[in-house]
C-alpha cells in the first residue's frame, strides 16, 4: 500500500504562543520554494496545549498545510478534573491528531497501558488521530530485546479499537529520545515491522496496510533518508530537531 509520509514535530515544552506562531511562519517559508517536495509528505507540529489558539488561527489565516496535533488529552469529557484538558475542547480547535503514551507521560506521570488505552479511546470518541507512542527502555532491551515491550504496549493500546479507526503508531525506544543516539535504521524496520503484524491481529490487513508507523528518537536532517527508506517506516516523530526551522525543512525534504 502507498502510505503519505508523515513528520511530526513534537515540541514538547518548548516555545510560547508568540515564538510559536513566529515558528510557524518560517518553517512555512523556508518550504514553500519546495512546494513539489511539500505536496508529497504530511506535516505536523505539536505545540503545548497553550499555543494551540494562536497557531490554529495562523494556519487558517496563512492557508499553511500543516496538520495541527496536541500533546496530551485527559480521558475524560468535561467535569471536575483541574488541569485536564478535554478532547471535546481540541476538537473544537481544529485540531487533528493527539499524541498519546509518549515515555515521558509514561515516566513522569505514571501513566499506564491502561492509561494509554483510555486516552486512545477518547481521541477516537472526538475523531481526534492517536498518536500511540510505544517504546523499550535500555533495561527492557537490555532484559527482553528490542521488540516485546513495544509489542504489548501496542496490543494494549489497540484493545477495543474499531478496525475502521484512523490511528498513528510512533516507535520510539526510550533510551534514543533526545540522547543524540538513534536506533539504527535495521532496529527501527525490524520493531516496526512487529508493529505492523499487531496492527493487523488487532484491526485486520487493510489497517495493516494503511497504518502510519512512525519512528522516533533523535532523528535529524543527517539521519531521516535512511529510516524513510525502511518498507514499514512511513515517518518520524522528531523532537529536538523540530525545534529547529531549517534543520525541520530540511528533514521534511528528505530524499529517500
Ligand atoms: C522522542 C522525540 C520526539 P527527540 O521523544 O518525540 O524526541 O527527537 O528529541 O529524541
Amino acid at each position: 500500500a502507498q502510505r503519505t509520509p508523515l513528520i511530526a514535530g513534537n515540541w514538547k515544552m518548548n516555545l510560547d504562543h508568540l515564538q510559536a506562531v513566529a515558528f510557524v511562519q518560517k518553517l512555512h517559508w523556508a518550504l514553500k520554494d519546495a512546494k513539489h517536495e511539500f505536496d508529497t509528505v504530511d506535516v505536523s507540529v505539536f505545540p503545548p496545549f497553550t499555543d494551540l489558539r494562536s497557531v490554529q488561527t495562523l494556519l487558517d489565516a496563512d492557508k499553511i498545510p500543516f496538520g495541527l496535533g496536541a500533546q496530551d488529552l485527559s480521558i475524560h469529557d468535561s467535569g471536575a478534573y483541574t488541569g485536564e484538558v478535554s478532547g471535546v475542547f481540541l476538537k473544537r480547535l481544529d485540531v487533528r491528531s493527539v499524541i498519546i503514551g509518549h515515555s515521558e507521560r509514561r515516566e513522569y506521570h505514571a501513566e499506564t497501558d491502561e492509561v494509554v488505552a483510555a486516552k486512545v479511546q477518547a481521541a477516537l470518541r472526538h475523531e481526534l488521530v492517536p498518536v500511540i507512542c510505544v517504546g523499550e527502555t535500555a533495561e527492557d532491551l537490555e532484559r527482553h530485546g528490542a521488540s516485546a515491550v513495544p509489542v504489548g504496549q501496542l496490543e494494549a493500546a489497540l484493545a477495543g479499537v474499531p478496525a475502521s479507526a484512523d490511528v498513528v503508531v510512533a516507535y520510539e525506544p526510550v533510551w534514543a529520545i533526545g540522547s543524540g543516539q538513534a536506533a539504527t535504521p535495521e532496529q527501527a524496520q525490524e520493531v516496526c515491522a512487529k508493529l505492523r503484524d499487531v496492527v493487523r491481529a488487532a484491526l485486520g490487513d487493510d489497517a495493516a496496510a494503511r497504518t502510519r508507523i512512525l519512528y522516533g528518537g533523535s532523528v535529524k536532517a543527517a539521519n531521516i533518508a535512511s529510516f524513510m527508506r525502511q518498507p514499514d517506516v512511513d515517518g518520524a516523530l522528531v523532537g529536538g530537531a523540530s525545534l529547529l526551522v531549517d534543520e525541520f525543512a530540511s528533514i521534511i525534504r528528505f530524499r529517500k
